[in-house]
């Protein structure tokens, strides 16, 4: 593949995974083209399903002809491209804990940003507004605008139980943001990064998340400011990360045997929330049943199983499998009392 060429994101502003790639880009100094996806400008090829963001690759000629869908996936791929500025901890230890934050992010974290853009009447009418702008264009004739802003209000509303948004799962989702604010907030006094002097893979999961909830959504944005401002401002800085000066080499990252405990704070929080999840959703996808159940923070979560999700958690079990005997007992040592445990038994 030549360098000449950058490479295409195509993607969204209220699209968290967007936005997270295009931080990831920033920091790593890639070159590459911003596009809003489904846009005039878009000529990103066929991806196999109808998801944000889209990285595009050119051939030696300047012609986009390959594009790949997910955002961790997109990660690792451009791991393989770039060497400066890796987001992969040398410790695969470290770099397994890393990975973990990220899913995270990823599969827990979407669901307080989902429910707090759908649920909301001032969040509804804010993103039911601008959404459609980002792909039908900012000179959107008001008559289409009208017909998208509840074509894609309705949609979305009514995709919300999909991801675990419903009244009965609200105060575990919102309890669950209100935690992460805290314990990032006390991460935040003594620490930038979640594993070293340098961002990882479990940062960008996160701020891809936080920079909706934080600084777009309105109900979660005003508590963000009331409890937590050093988040939003950590939020601030993930945007546009080119300007970190990253420690050479494979330098900077976290000892294994020396994490900072309000990191290992935070994966007691994924213990409590990701872990009951996914486990309970993979066991419903297997067993076939409609609807997955499980308990967090003593309260019934419930949902249809999700797919992803389930793919997810095979991928993370294949990785910890990968591990060498020792680096998986580090691993294990690293999460005993943590909830993450049963994850991979
Ligand atoms: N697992 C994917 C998730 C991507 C995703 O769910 N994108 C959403 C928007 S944030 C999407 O494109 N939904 C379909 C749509 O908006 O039409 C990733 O990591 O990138």
């Amino acid at each position: 593949m030549s360098q000449q060429h950058p490479l295409l994101l195509g993607g969204g502003y209220g699209s968290p995974y967007s936005i997270k790639m295009r931080g990831v880009l920033r920091y790593r100094q890639i070159p590459f083209r911003w596009i809003l996806r489904g846009s005039e400008w878009d000529t990103l090829p066929d991806v196999p399903v109808q998801i944000i963001p889209v990285l595009g690759f050119p051939n030696e000629a300047g012609d986009y002809t390959e594009a790949m869908v997910d955002s961790s996936p997109q990660i690792m791929r451009l791991e393989t491209m770039f060497d400066a500025r890796s987001l992969v901890p040398t410790d695969p230890v470290v770099a397994f804990i890393d990975y973990l934050l990220e899913d995270y992010g990823d599969e827990w974290i979407t669901k307080p940003m989902y429910h707090y853009r759908w649920y909301y009447d001032a969040a509804i009418d804010k993103a039911a507004k601008l959404l459609p702008l980002d792909r039908g264009g900012i000179n959107l004739p008001d008559a289409e605008w009208q017909q998208m802003q509840s074509y894609i209000s309705e949609r979305q509303i009514g995709r919300r139980a999909l991801v675990g948004s419903t009244e009965e799962n609200r105060p575990i989702i919102e309890d669950s943001y209100h935690r992460l604010l805290d314990l990032l907030s006390a991460h935040l006094e003594t620490r930038m990064f979640l594993l070293g002097d340098r961002p990882g893979r479990g940062d960008f999961g996160l701020f891809g998340q936080l920079f909706q909830l934080v600084s777009w959504e309105p109900e979660s944005a005003r508590e963000a400011i009331d409890r937590a401002p050093r988040v939003r401002n950590w939020v601030d800085r993930r945007d546009d990360l080119s300007w970190w000066q990253t420690p050479v080499g494979g330098a900077g990252w976290a000892d294994r045997d020396a994490i900072a405990e309000t990191t290992i704070a935070l994966l007691r929080e994924v213990g409590r929330t990701y872990a009951p999840f996914m486990i309970a959703n993979a066991e419903a996808l297997q067993s076939g049943a409609a609807e997955m159940s499980c308990t967090i923070d003593g309260q019934t979560y419930s949902q249809a199983p999700f797919g992803y999700q389930g793919k997810c958690l095979m991928w993370l079990r294949e990785q910890y499998a990968a591990l060498s005997a020792t680096d998986r007992a580090a691993v294990d040592a690293l999460l005993a009392g943590t909830g993450c445990e049963p994850l991979f038994v």
